[in-house]
């Protein structure tokens, strides 16, 4: 069955339908426009809108609204550039959504405030037209019941379909999860108790296990960190969650220096991991001040010793400039595109801090999505450093990119380092309380409130 948009139509039928017969045709118009509060609170609330294009593509759009009450004013919004004059709001697309096909949809929203009521707002058009069209979700599954059971119950072996993740029904998903912290640091974050809220409360599909490989890491007890390793594997794998191996290196950036250090292990995890359909490897955390090619060499050494062991798992391949596909180092996704890893079944990270990578970095993820595999596997909702603080804008604007463009990710960290990235408040890892609020940081609570909702993966 398909789900019909809640919707702000005025009893309009679609919109945008061509007539067969009749005067010459024009350009189709029309759209639909969803108006969600997401949360409010005295004098203040969030609001998403998700705009739907049912008329002939635009290659630039604004969107127009009417705010009921002379109190209601757009404090700050993301995913559009947005502004006021007196009860009318209008909201531009930015580089990466300028361009909507026809049943194309981008999702906009801002924090509001307000001082006597806060009604929807009224007549939301779009280039001028009015928004009274209805739409069906085509993205919506087929099937009727949501399906049941855990992340990796559903899914199972995973594999890469085109430029996306696809499940054992060969359909696209996104999995949404986090990424430990250090675990030769945060040891203590990973137990029972703490899995447990992650699967239970957060309802996470994947953890992220980074193991630094220098910093204290891999290079001083392989085996030892090897066995930390699998035990996060069968731990997340016990609580139906994928588990993303992180070979983390980071300083030094050249991924040939930990070359042999990355082909023991690997074909030690592989081997031992081989049956298992939660396991994902990922073999390079972030290249740095280093080329392309360099990276490419290294995975072409690494992902055959993968391959011999366990045929079937999907690896993630770091890029140039702490995996942001060359961004960071002045280059762009082409360099890749145009010279790409020669193995199949791969996807290629793409690392992204919201408080300091933002409108570039997020037209270079949109434009590449149509031609790379893509994974977020580490991302963090503060600046590179991995402290200061939450950049909520930039973080949701990120997020709802990601969901759109179906782009799984792992947020940097579950952990409760004393750092604005982390999702626990310092000293939480000693104590058993992983899943009350009064444990979480601003960014663990915006993430889990995003992690949490109910996915919606095809089982046909
Ligand atoms: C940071 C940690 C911090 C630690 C530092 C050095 O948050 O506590 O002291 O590493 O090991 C990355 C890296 C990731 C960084 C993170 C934040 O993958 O290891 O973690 N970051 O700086 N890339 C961009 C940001």
């Amino acid at each position: 069955m398909k789900r019909l948009l809640a919707l702000l139509a005025t009893g309009a039928s679609v919109v945008g339908l061509t007539v067969l017969a009749g005067p010459p045709a024009q350009a189709a118009t029309g759209c639909s426009a969803e108006y969600t509060i997401t949360s409010q609170w005295a004098g203040g609330f969030q609001a998403g809108v998700k705009v739907t294009n049912l008329g002939d593509p635009v290659s630039d759009w604004t969107l127009g609204f009417t705010m009921p009450d002379t109190g209601q004013k757009v404090v700050q919004g993301w995913n559009a550039t947005w502004s006021q004059s007196g009860s009318a709001v209008t909201a531009t697309g930015v580089d990466w959504n300028r361009t909507l096909a026809t049943g194309a949809s981008t999702d906009l929203g801002f924090v509001g405030s307000f001082t006597g009521s806060n009604p929807a707002p009224t007549s939301f058009s779009l280039n001028g037209v009015p928004c009274t069209g209805s739409v069906t979700d085509p993205t919506d599954p087929p099937t009727d019941p949501p399906a049941t059971g855990t992340p990796t119950d559903v899914n199972g072996q995973l594999h890469v379909c085109g430029v996306h993740l696809c499940n054992q029904y060969d359909r696209p998903i996104q999995l949404r999860g986090m990424s430990t912290h250090g675990i030769q640091w945060f040891g203590s974050c990973y137990g029972d108790a703490s899995l447990d809220a992650l699967a239970d409360d957060w309802k996470s599909d994947l953890l992220r296990v980074a193991m630094y490989v220098q910093e204290d890491g891999y290079e001083t007890d392989p085996d030892g960190f090897t066995r930390q390793v699998n035990r996060l594997v069968d731990m997340a794998e016990a609580r139906g969650m994928y588990a993303l191996i992180d070979f983390h290196t980071l300083t030094p950036g050249d991924p040939n220096y930990n070359l042999d250090r990355a082909k023991t292990f690997f074909s030690s995890v592989a081997a031992r991991n081989a049956d298992k359909k939660n396991v994902i490897y990922e073999i390079a955390n972030e290249p740095n001040g280093v080329s392309w090619a360099a990276v490419k060499n290294y995975a072409e050494q690494v992902i055959p010793v993968i391959r011999a062991a366990d045929p079937d798992a999907v690896v993630i391949v770091g890029t140039r400039g702490w995996s942001s596909l060359g961004v960071s180092d002045g280059s762009n996704e082409s360099e890749v595109v145009n010279n790409p890893v020669n193995a199949a079944n791969i996807m290629y990270a793409f690392h992204f801090y919201a408080a300091s990578h933002k409108d570039n970095y997020r037209a270079t993820v949109s434009r590449a999505a149509s031609q790379l595999p893509l994974f977020v596997s580490e991302f963090g909702t503060v600046s590179a450093t991995g402290g200061g603080a939450v950049d909520r804008a930039s973080s949701i604007a990120w997020l709802d990119l990601l969901d759109q463009l179906k782009i799984s990710y792992a947020n940097w960290t579950f952990s409760d380092a004393d750092e604005g990235s982390a999702a626990f408040k310092p000293g939480t890892c000693n104590g058993s309380d992983f899943s009350s609020s009064a444990v979480l940081t601003e960014s663990g609570a915006l993430l889990k409130s995003r992690i949490s909702t109910a996915d919606n993966f095809p089982t046909s």
